[in-house]
């Protein structure tokens, strides 16, 4: 917004475009290997994304079938913090998950 002061008082002169777009969202997504215990992706999935049981046990099934699976749709930081997160408990525990975030389209 463009102000001027007049008289002290101030006095809007022109309204800027305040309208903000939502923020971009991203997936984060996992990805199958062949050597990452399940019980452990489980336990990733529970302990990262908030996942029940039944959840993580689903969406674990769903990357080991078919190659990948989402695990939750979040802003930037949210979503690239998570994934940080992934990447830090498969390399303390030796395991190769992979872990990856894609735009998601806002339409
Ligand atoms: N395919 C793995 C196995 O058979 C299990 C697995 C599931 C690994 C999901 C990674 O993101 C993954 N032990």
């Amino acid at each position: 917004m463009v102000t001027h002061l007049e008289n002290q008082k101030e006095t809007v002169l022109e309204r800027e475009h305040t309208d903000l777009a939502p923020p971009p969202k991203y997936q984060v997504v996992l990805l199958n290997d062949d050597y990452t215990p399940m019980d452990f992706v489980v336990a990733v999935l529970r302990r990262v994304f908030h996942k029940t049981n039944a959840e993580a046990e689903s969406i674990m099934l769903k990357v080991h079938h078919e190659g990948r699976g989402i695990c939750g749709v979040y802003t930037r930081d949210i979503a690239a913090t998570r994934v940080e997160m992934v990447r830090q408990l498969a390399v303390a525990h030796e395991h190769p998950l992979q872990c990856i975030m894609e735009p998601v389209s806002d339409l």
